[in-house]
């Protein structure tokens, strides 16, 4: 709804690890929607992405701001840190969302405006409508694999848990318990969507088209994907999830 995106105020965190060349186009993007907020949280990016981000900041005042992380890199660090902070703006909805320029801001209203209906939206590649550009067939069929794999073990409804691409209201984010959370990498985000489940929340999911980055490099590793076959089975088991306790 027009009314719902335009009246919703959203910060989205943006982690980024050496992605130069994506990010002031990504900024220009999501700066072409009104109350939309930035927090770009950097790994102390080699090739400057930091500084980068800086000086976008200064262009944009009040709406962009950066988090220099200097402890142990990692994504679902970063996230962890970059929420921390983010639940405690002034504003209505926190998004998710990669640098790469494979999410593209011109999805955002949608993700944000169904939050009207959903406590958390994913910006999804596997419901009708939804698209994946530029991907070989081996990623494709890992992702799709990956998907199946998560909803049989874990009984999410979610058609695209992996996706990164998301809006959470800020009570939802707000009332996560991140400090038990385990996982880093692709498996941040299934625990996330996980232990939101499992607390009662509301997913809800709407098309992206998802579009392979054209620069810099992926950081899929071998141990990400090591992790990404186990968590699902951490995550129902009994022991170490943050899924048990009481908010
Ligand atoms: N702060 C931070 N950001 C990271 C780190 N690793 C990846 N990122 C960012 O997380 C987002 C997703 O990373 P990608 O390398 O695109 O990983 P991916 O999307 O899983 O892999 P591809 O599909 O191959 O692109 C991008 O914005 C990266 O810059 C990290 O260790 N720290
Ligand atoms: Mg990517």
């Amino acid at each position: 709804m027009a009314t719902a995106t335009t009246a919703t105020t959203a910060l989205v965190i943006v982690p980024t690890y050496n992605e130069r060349a994506n990010l002031p186009v990504l900024v220009a993007g999501l700066m072409a929607h009104p109350n939309v907020r930035v927090m770009v949280v950097d790994d102390q990016s080699p090739d400057g992405t930091g500084e980068l981000a800086d000086q976008l900041a200064r262009e944009h005042p009040g709406r962009i701001e950066v988090m220099h992380r200097t402890a142990r890199r990692g994504l679902g660090r970063s996230y962890i840190d970059g929420i921390k902070k983010a639940v405690h703006e002034p504003v209505d909805v926190i998004c998710q969302m990669d640098a790469d320029l494979s999410h593209d801001p011109a999805h955002l209203p949608d993700l944000i405006a169904a939050t009207d209906r959903a406590d958390v939206v994913i910006g999804s590649r596997y419901v009708a409508g939804g698209e994946i550009r530029n991907w070989p067939m081996r990623r494709r069929l890992l992702s799709r694999f990956a998907n199946m794999y998560i909803r049989s073990v874990t009984r999410l409804s979610a058609r695209d848990c992996t996706s990164g691409y998301r809006c959470w209201r800020r009570e939802t984010l707000a009332s996560l318990p991140l400090d038990r959370f385990i996982s880093d990498g692709y498996s941040f985000l299934v625990e996330m969507l996980f232990v939101a489940a499992r607390r009662g929340a509301h997913i809800g999911e709407v098309p992206i088209t998802f579009v392979e980055r054209r620069e810099g490099e992926s950081k899929l590793s071998r141990a990400v994907l090591f992790e990404s076959a186990i968590t699902p089975w951490r995550l129902i088991g009994t022991k170490g999830s943050a899924v048990r306790g009481s908010r």
